[in-house]
């Protein structure tokens, strides 16, 4: 998306507006110094797209950088509305509300949520920010999609300043329970901030039935199985379980140069027997101490000799200026360093890491050379890594052991589900997918396979469209 055109005017008058903290673009600098946007790697970009290209429609969104925003841009057939972040917003909004606050707290507290009111002002303020935005940028009963954690305020901000909108949230992380998330000293104005919405979305029915019971309890609200009833407006809670273009990476991890790099991977670790893949953001949610952990026992038990089985574990770099984040990774690395001290041999690794961030073409070569995928968060809204991983098993074999507790567990039936706390459990999962039987295998992975065709990338934007369409 490098088609930027010179018109600095946003679409005032937008039919179909997304809301989310980053915009669809980052910006690129080139050898000679010039920069220029182009189109972020995500799928939910390109999974939007078409909504809001097809129709004039706006993204308002943060650039990335702090300081003053970019006048707002024609790209890719949608108005882009940056929205500044000064940089003690990007240390309070985004790293400390958002994700020192509302990440643990919405993941079970895995890691101890801080709360600090100077980092809730600046969270009201931005979201503020982006409302008014919005506000501007919408036409008159215009379609507004706003997303995730981030942004919890803006519905109600947005619906103040127009009520003629319909308004639509996604949040695509977990949503907690009552007894969690009252913890949070500013529980009703979350809540309230999201009764802006016409239509809430999560990633499971349970995270919606939490926050109706949440409305009822907190708010006294009136509530009908998925629906509350507020200030004279009736709010739909409900799951749109999220997926990824499912014939694009299935096609991607078919190619000829996909399957060439695979074979060429599993050269250069030395034709293991078996090859046990981590694909992760770094992050404590994930359960990647877990995997190591089981992995380092079976060695010790002599159940897996490496490196005639290797781990190889990617975990891209993430909010680096979190400390949670940094005490992690210092965690990770000396685990990885103390097996490999005692497992690894002249010959090979026993554990392969990367911290590092990976094209989408060498993604689907590791997940094709794999023989089996661990994924055991211990909360994760979806998990698209899981749902990549089947996807890019057109040849049916290979095996998926996942965490029951991420949101794709309750779809990908078939893969080897643990409970990532049940260190015993996760052991004896990975012994029975290293040795499954061929045909198996191929029955498991079919019938994911056959699952996730049918409810992709589309099928979930489509769904959350209509149903949104549906209430205005
Ligand atoms: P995330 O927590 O970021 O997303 P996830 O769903 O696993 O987690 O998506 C990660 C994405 O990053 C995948 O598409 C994956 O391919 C990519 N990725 C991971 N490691 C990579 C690497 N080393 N190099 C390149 N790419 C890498 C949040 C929620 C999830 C929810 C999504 C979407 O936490 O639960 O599934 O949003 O709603």
């Amino acid at each position: 998306m490098t088609d930027e055109s010179s018109d600095p005017r946003p679409s005032a008058d937008s039919p179909v507006v997304v809301v989310a903290n980053r915009l669809p673009v980052d910006q690129v600098t080139d050898p000679d110094g010039t920069t220029r946007w182009q189109r972020s790697p995500g799928g939910l970009v390109t999974a939007l797209e078409p909504f809001v290209a097809g129709r004039g429609g706006a993204w308002v969104g943060w650039s990335g950088s702090a300081g003053a925003a970019p006048e707002p841009f024609e790209s890719g057939g949608m108005s882009l509305v940056p929205v500044p972040l000064s940089e003690q917003e990007v240390d309070r909004y985004y790293e400390g509300f958002s994700n020192a606050s509302l990440w643990p707290l919405y993941h079970d507290v895995v890691e101890k949520p801080e709360y600090q009111r100077q980092w809730w002002d600046a969270y009201v303020q931005v979201n503020k920010r982006f409302a008014e935005r919005a506000a501007e940028v919408a036409a008159e009963g215009a379609i507004v999609w706003v997303h995730d954690y981030q942004l919890q305020l803006v519905p109600a901000m947005l619906r103040q300043r127009r009520p003629d909108l319909t308004i639509g949230f996604f949040l695509h992380i977990p949503f907690p329970p009552y007894e969690l998330f009252t913890q949070l000293p500013w529980r009703g104005a979350i809540v309230e901030g999201l009764l802006g919405a016409d239509l809430i979305g999560f990633q499971q029915p349970s995270a919606a039935s939490n926050f109706v019971a949440l409305a009822r309890r907190l708010h006294d609200l009136r509530t009908l199985g998925n629906t509350v009833s507020y200030d004279g407006r009736t709010v739909t809670a409900k799951a749109f379980p999220i997926s990824i273009d499912v014939a694009a990476f299935d096609q991607l991890a078919a190619s000829p140069e996909v399957l060439a790099r695979a074979a060429e991977i599993r050269e250069e670790l030395g034709q293991p027997e078996k090859i046990v893949l981590g694909v992760d953001r770094l992050d404590y949610t994930k359960g990647i101490g877990v995997r190591l952990e089981a992995f380092e026992e079976l060695l010790e038990e002599g159940v897996l000799e490496a490196p005639a089985t290797v781990l190889v574990q990617v975990a891209t770099p993430s909010r680096e200026r979190v400390e949670h984040y940094v005490t992690m990774r210092e965690t990770i690395e000396q685990q990885v360093g103390h097996i490999n001290g005692v497992y690894g041999s002249i010959s090979g690794n026993a554990v392969q890491y990367f911290n590092q961030s990976m094209p989408r073409e060498e993604l689907a070569a590791l997940y094709r050379a794999a023989d089996v995928m661990l994924v055991t968060p211990y909360r994760d809204g979806m998990n698209l890594v899981a749902k990549e991983y089947v996807a890019a098993r057109g040849d049916l074999a290979g095996a998926l052991v996942l965490s029951e507790f991420a949101g794709a567990a309750a779809e990908l039936k078939q893969a080897f589900l643990v409970n990532p706390h049940d260190i015993s459990g996760v052991k004896a999962q990975l012994v029975r997918a290293l040795r499954i039987e061929p045909a198996e295998a191929a029955k498991r992975m079919r019938a994911m396979r056959r699952h996730l065709f049918r409810h992709d990338l589309d099928h979930w934007a489509n769904s959350f469209f209509d149903s949104l369409k549906a209430q205005a």
